[in-house]
């Protein structure tokens, strides 16, 4: 079959006013960079002609400023699903010019498919290659594409040049029977292939082809300052002391680690570990760090959706393909993220809190309990379901005038039945097989700053009794102190009691 080629700026004219639109790609990789910048632009013009343009959005989970931004700049989402992490986008959802449904990514797909979200008018996939059958090399990042070019009305692909056409063979295209038919997911080590390594959609659907030139354009870590360094040694030493005391099987355990700077300097402290044998990881992203521990055989193969590289690392990534090709396997969400698969092969995860309780409940999403930061991304697919789960933040943030330790969390995402270890800069409390009062004395003396400890104790000394000793009207306390003077330090439990 033939297809149209086209613009960008042709694609986005025939995209209407409330159309549903599903995005490839997991973060920046795999994700369309052209299409969606034109809509921006569109959305801006017809704005200013004094016509509605909005249009619903669904991803696999972050994006870039080529889609969140620009269309959150140019107010275009009408909804917009399922994780973002865009400080553009983050004020139209808290301002609900957008509204947002922050979803477990594992889950987007199906509920995609069981119809929860409607029909899908658009699908936008980025491609190394198609051939006129429609088999469709996908680039460096899969999220929930099966679906939404299974259920799309229309496709629009952006063949991007930089995807090197070796890309071929690292991708496991697997779409899962919905039920009652589903059958287990046939993953029983990290390294299993049960998929495709094509894509393949329904050519008759593709409406344009747009040739598109770009590399994926992660933001650049900055370097991992002194806190960083000491959760990621943190990290490492608890699960060097679990491996020694034999809790961890000698051959260890596949990881999964979350974005950010912190996850990276974990993944690179435990790069330099001596104590710990060679391991594979089972997560939804990797950073530049992984490639490092694949090259010196740390890391001896990533199951991911995500290449999560920053341009540099890509161009290092395509220039030695050959060396990478069996070593990284990039699968679907609801794949990487599988809840019956993390179950399955024990991963360790390795997540990151805004703040934590002092029960162990954390809060990865609302800021001080209200506005959205950037979403439960994967992390309660992992946490809920890990062989060990983990949790880090600093003890502290904006000079010590947040403590990340509080009475109650503000914003419940994974509660204490979830948890298994917290760490932060001050050190880690293990709070598996402690009750709630021992979890409480374990996050105090190990993970809080020294500057909240007693604040902290005061709150447990309030406690009037039961399982959980909390004290609802003194709960927020620390929260209220930074509303009202901008500092938790200022915590004042008697004003509530
Ligand atoms: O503010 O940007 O003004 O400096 O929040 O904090 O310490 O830079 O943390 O970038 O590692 O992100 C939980 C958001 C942490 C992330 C979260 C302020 C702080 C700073 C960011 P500034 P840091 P990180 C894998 C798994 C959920 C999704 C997930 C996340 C800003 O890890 O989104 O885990 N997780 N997915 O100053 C008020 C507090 C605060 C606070 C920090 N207690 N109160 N502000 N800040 N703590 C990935 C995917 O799923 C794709």
């Amino acid at each position: 079959m033939a297809f149209n080629f086209i613009t960008a700026t042709e694609a986005a004219e025939m995209i209407p006013n409330g159309a549903t639109i599903g995005l490839s790609g997991f973060t920046a990789p795999g994700t369309p960079k052209f299409i969606t910048e034109e809509l921006a632009k569109k959305a801006v013009r017809e704005h200013e002609a004094g016509r509605e343009f909005k249009v619903n959005l669904f991803t696999g989970a972050s994006t870039s400023d080529h889609v969140d931004g620009a269309m959150a700049r140019a107010n275009a989402y009408n909804w917009r699903a399922p994780y973002q992490n865009v400080p553009d986008l983050r004020k139209r959802i808290n301002s609900h010019d957008c509204h947002y449904f922050d979803r477990h990514l594992s889950e987007m797909a199906q509920e995609v498919r069981y119809g929860t979200f409607g029909p899908i008018d658009y699908a936008i996939i980025e491609a190394a290659d198609i051939t006129d059958n429609g088999e469709v090399i996908l680039g460096c990042g899969l999220g929930n594409v099966p679906t939404y070019a299974m259920m799309a009305k229309k496709i629009f692909i952006e063949l991007n040049d930089k995807l090197p056409k070796s890309l071929l063979g690292m991708h496991d295209v697997y779409l899962p029977l919905d039920p009652p038919r589903r059958r287990e997911i046939p993953i029983y080590a990290a390294n299993d292939r049960i998929g495709s390594p094509i894509l393949k959609i329904d050519p008759a659907k593709v409406v344009g082809i747009v040739k598109t030139s770009s590399y994926d354009c992660v933001k650049p870590f900055t370097a991992p300052d002194e806190v960083s360094r000491q959760i990621g040694s943190n990290v490492v030493r608890f699960l060097v002391g679990e491996y020694t005391a034999g809790r961890l099987p000698k051959e260890f355990l596949p990881l999964q680690s979350g974005v950010g700077n912190v996850a990276n300097a974990v993944l690179y402290d435990l790069g330099e570990s001596k104590e710990l044998p060679p391991f594979m990881m089972y997560t939804e992203v990797i950073q530049d760090a992984v490639l490092e521990l694949l090259q010196k055989g740390k890391c001896t193969f990533a199951s991911t959706c995500s290449m999560t590289f920053t341009d540099d690392t890509e161009k290092i990534l395509f220039s030695d393909l050959n060396f990478f090709h069996d070593k990284i396997l990039m699968r679907p969400a609801e794949i990487s993220n599988n809840p019956e698969v993390i179950r399955r092969i024990g991963v360790i995860a390795m997540n990151t809190a805004l703040e934590a309780d002092l029960f162990g409940s954390i809060n990865s999403t609302h800021v001080l309990g209200t506005k959205m930061m950037n979403g439960i991304g994967g992390s309660g697919d992992f946490t809920r379901n890990a062989y060990l789960s983990i949790f880090s933040c600093p003890s502290v943030t904006k000079g010590g005038m947040i403590s990340n330790i509080v009475p109650m969390v503000a914003h419940p995402d994974h509660s204490e039945h979830s948890v298994d270890i917290l760490v932060t800069d001050q050190g880690i409390a293990d709070l598996r097989h402690k009750d709630p009062v021992e979890r409480a004395h374990a996050i105090i003396d190990n993970c809080a700053h020294p500057m909240f400890r007693e604040l902290l104790r005061d709150y447990l000394k309030l406690g009037k009794g039961g399982q959980t000793p909390h004290v609802l009207k003194a709960a927020f306390a620390f929260h209220n102190a930074f509303n009202d003077t901008g500092d938790m330090r200022n915590a004042d439990y008697a004003k509530y009691l």
